[in-house]
C-alpha cells in the first residue's frame, strides 16, 4: 500500500473577486456557443491540439484517483468506415422498432436518424472508454471506483478543452456499442462510455434550434 505524502497546495491561484466574477461569466460565454455538431468538414486537426485536450481530460478527478479512463483516437478512413458501418446496424435496429415511441419523439427536435455519414466525415473518432479494474505496476488488478462519474468528468474535460481550442465535437452513443471494443483492440474489462466525434463544422453546417436551447438558472439550480 502507498503511505501519505503531503505538499503545500502550490498550483492554486486566488483572484479578488470583480476578477472572479469575470472569469466565471468568460468560461460561461464561451462554453455557451459550444454546440453538437453533424455536419462535419473532413479538414484535418493538429495532432497537438488533441494530445493538449487529452491531457486536460487525464487531469480529471477520478475515484482514488485510479483515472480509469483509456482513449483511442481514430483518424484512419479504413477504421472509421468500420465504427460507421457496426454503428449503422445498431442504429438501424433502434429507429427501426428497438427504440419505444417516448424515446424516438425526445429525439424528434434534434433530428438524429440511423445515418452516421459523420463517422467516416470527422477527421478525429475518440472512443473513451471506462476501466472496470486496471492491472497495476506490480500485475495485480486493482479495482476502480466512480468509473462512470469519473469517465464523465474526463469527458466534461476534454469537451471543454476542445472548444476551447476552436473545435466541435458531438458525444455520440451507438447502443450497444460494445464493438468498439474489438475495433479498437480493448480488453473486455474496458466499457466503452462515448464515441467522441471531433472535428471542425462543414461551411454549409447547421444546427437544431432546440438543441440550443438551455433550461433557465432557476430551473437548474436552487439556493437553499
Ligand atoms: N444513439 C442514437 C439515438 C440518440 C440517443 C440520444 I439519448 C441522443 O441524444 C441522440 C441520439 C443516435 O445517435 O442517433
Amino acid at each position: 500500500m502507498t503511505k501519505l505524502v503531503l505538499e503545500p497546495l502550490s498550483t492554486y491561484r486566488s483572484y479578488p473577486p470583480e476578477e472572479m466574477a469575470s472569469r466565471a461569466r468568460t468560461f460561461y460565454e464561451s462554453i455557451r456557443r459550444r454546440r453538437s455538431v453533424r455536419d462535419f468538414s473532413d479538414k484535418p486537426v493538429p495532432r497537438e491540439v488533441i494530445e493538449y485536450a487529452l491531457l486536460a481530460a487525464g487531469t480529471a478527478p477520478s475515484g482514488a484517483n485510479l483515472q480509469p479512463w483509456h482513449f483511442t483516437v481514430i483518424t484512419s478512413p479504413d477504421m472509421k468506415r468500420r465504427i460507421r458501418e457496426e454503428a449503422e446496424i445498431e442504429e438501424r435496429d433502434f429507429y427501426n422498432g428497438r427504440a419505444p415511441q417516448e424515446w424516438l419523439d425526445a429525439l424528434a427536435p434534434l433530428g438524429t436518424d440511423e445515418h452516421k455519414l459523420f463517422l467516416e466525415t470527422a477527421p478525429v473518432l475518440i472512443t473513451i472508454f471506462g476501466q472496470r479494474s486496471s492491472e497495476g505496476p506490480d500485475g495485480r488488478w486493482i479495482k476502480n471506483y466512480y468509473v462512470p462519474e469519473s469517465v464523465g468528468i474526463a469527458t466534461g474535460f476534454l469537451i471543454a478543452a476542445l472548444h476551447e481550442a476552436g473545435l466541435v465535437t458531438l458525444t455520440h452513443t451507438p447502443s450497444p456499442m460494445g464493438f468498439l471494443n474489438e475495433i479498437c483492440g480493448r480488453p473486455e474489462t474496458e466499457k466503452p462510455y462515448i464515441l467522441l466525434v471531433v472535428g471542425y463544422p462543414a461551411e454549409d453546417c447547421r444546427v437544431p434550434v432546440y438543441g440550443g436551447v438551455k433550461k433557465p438558472l432557476e430551473t437548474i439550480a436552487s439556493w437553499l
